[in-house]
């Protein structure tokens, strides 16, 4: 028996629970998503303040129309060259996690995660930002890496913990540290990047530096307490920062209506906060770049933080321990309507007739034979399951400046037993 007052005179309250549109078994569709056309969102100046421009967090920046022409005011006017570079780094994306998930298959590694379908996010921002601009990514901005030239190797001796591991088996595999291409260590703890990014931001601009700082979350993520204090000391100070919000429209198995997503869009969390919001087309490489651009030059010039929210779809599972077939419907991918970013830079240089098929599937065997010559350097420093890759007493290092002495006490008791027992 509930001890709830009794009014008869009113309904009972109740809570909304939200549902996905399609469940596994149900045919999905994107009815309820509103596609504008390419080329229709206005472009205010990059001075221009954030109550000027509110709508364009609840419309969508779109560059590339559907026959891969760019048009409109976003487009930001790219030589082919860099065009074509763009266009390598997001296959040459794909083609590693494509290798390295199936390592993580053949069990030289424990865990991966792809970020298909997101490619020209993290690779056109790359582009778009300056090269020591410093990133705080989530775990699938691994195109961030790619495009800033990190060796391949490198990233593989993380993803297998082996003896080349700079990070010494010390994180998950795919939670890289960059320091020298200005990418953060990624945190398994969801959205603790963003004030991190925020904070960086304004030391920067405290020391005087030229620098902007640039995080990345999941919409899910946004659910996060940090994602909103993030919001509020970048808008009280004006940090020199982006804020971009990949809404794949998947957290693990919880569709974007768990994090606020069915009310409103995740652009729109700008708004509260007086900051520029902007909402774009991720799957649209130019797009991509021109909001970023914009956002930067913004920055820069101390005109505040702007807050992205690219519109993607994670097009295969979470991760290596996911499957989504057990809680979306299968045929949401092929409904989806912003197709697939790299198909769509590709048509868009073919028809401006700056590529072809022949160049395309050549770039593809490239990227292949690229990642695979990596993937065999890297497997000289070992592989999951082929013994100790480090020195068992590297555990209590790297944290403190001066080892405490309960950790000296403990690295010694396992010395003791390591030797006790003949290891
Ligand atoms: C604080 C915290 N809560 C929960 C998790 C478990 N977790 C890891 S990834 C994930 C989903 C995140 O989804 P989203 O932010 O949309 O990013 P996406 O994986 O779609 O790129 C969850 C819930 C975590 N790592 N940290
Ligand atoms: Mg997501």
């Amino acid at each position: 028996m509930s001890d709830a007052t009794s009014r008869p005179n009113l309904p009972p309250l109740r809570l909304h629970v939200p549902e996905p549109p399609a469940r596994p078994g149900e045919e999905a569709n994107f009815d309820h998503v509103t596609v504008p056309p390419a080329g229709e969102a206005r472009r205010p100046a990059a001075d221009a303040a954030p109550a000027d421009f509110r709508d364009l967090a609840y419309g969508l920046v779109r560059v590339l129309d559907d026959d891969g022409r760019a048009v409109g005011p976003w487009d930001p006017r790219l030589s082919p060259d860099r065009l074509r570079t763009m266009l390598r780094h997001m296959a040459l994306t794909r083609a590693f996690d494509e290798r390295m998930f199936r390592a993580q298959r053949q069990g030289k590694t424990s865990f991966y995660m792809k970020c298909t379908g997101e490619e020209a996010i993290a690779v056109a921002q790359a582009h778009a930002l300056a090269p020591d601009d410093m990133c705080f990514p989530s775990y699938r901005q691994q195109g961030l890496l790619i495009a800033r030239g990190c060796p391949l190797v490198d990233m593989m001796n993380q993803i297998y913990s082996n003896s080349g591991d700079k990070l010494m088996g010390r994180q998950l595999p795919i939670m890289y540290s960059e320091k020298r291409f200005g990418f953060f260590s990624i945190s398994g703890n969801l959205a603790t990047q963003v004030p991190q990014a925020v904070g960086w931001a304004m030391a920067s601009a405290i020391k005087g530096d030229t620098r902007i700082a640039a995080a990345w979350c999941g919409e899910g993520s946004t659910a996060e307490g940090d994602f909103h204090s993030a919001c509020t000391f970048s808008a009280v100070y004006q940090a020199p920062v982006i804020l971009n919000v990949v809404n794949n429209q998947w957290a693990i198995s919880s569709f974007s209506g768990f994090a606020g997503g069915e009310a409103t869009t995740f652009a729109a969390r700008a708004v509260g906060h007086g900051i520029a919001g902007l909402r774009v087309d991720g799957n649209d490489a130019l797009a991509v770049y021109a909001a970023t651009e914009w956002a930067a030059e913004r920055a820069r010039t101390n005109q505040g933080p702007t807050l992205i929210e690219f519109f993607t779809y994670r097009a295969e599972a979470h991760s290596t321990s996911d499957d989504p077939s057990g809680y979306r419907s299968a045929n949401e991918g092929a409904a989806w309507p912003l197709g697939d970013p790299i198909a769509r830079l590709k048509q868009h240089l073919i028809t401006t007739g700056e590529w072809d098929e022949e160049r395309h599937a050549a770039m593809d065997r490239d990227c292949a034979e690229e990642v695979k010559a990596a993937q065999k350097q890297a497997e000289t420093n070992g592989i999951l399951g082929h013994g100790m890759h480090q020195p068992f007493d590297t555990m209590f290092e790297g944290v403190f400046e001066n080892t405490p002495a309960h950790l000296l006490e403990q690295a010694r008791q396992m010395r003791d037993e390591r030797e006790a027992a003949g290891i």
